[in-house]
């Protein structure tokens, strides 16, 4: 399944690696493109995503979820 999320906080390329490492090891996440412009995360993952953690990763590395 294909999720799109809402970041808060990117403002360059070191942020989009940041988000895109910190959503990869959400369990069950197969793939993340994340698009500084729009400020979105396109991820896609085996089964539904666990929201609670995807929120936790996001914003340990600093960023929220909106
Ligand atoms: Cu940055």
């Amino acid at each position: 399944m294909q999720v799109i999320l809402r970041i808060k906080g990117m403002t360059c390329g070191h942020c989009v690696k940041a988000v895109e490492k910190a959503l990869s090891e959400v369990a069950g996440v197969e793939k993340v493109h994340v698009d500084l412009a729009s400020g979105t995360a396109t991820v896609d993952a085996s089964g539904p995503l666990d929201m609670g953690a995807v929120r936790q990763r996001i914003e340990k590395a600093g960023y929220e979820l909106v």
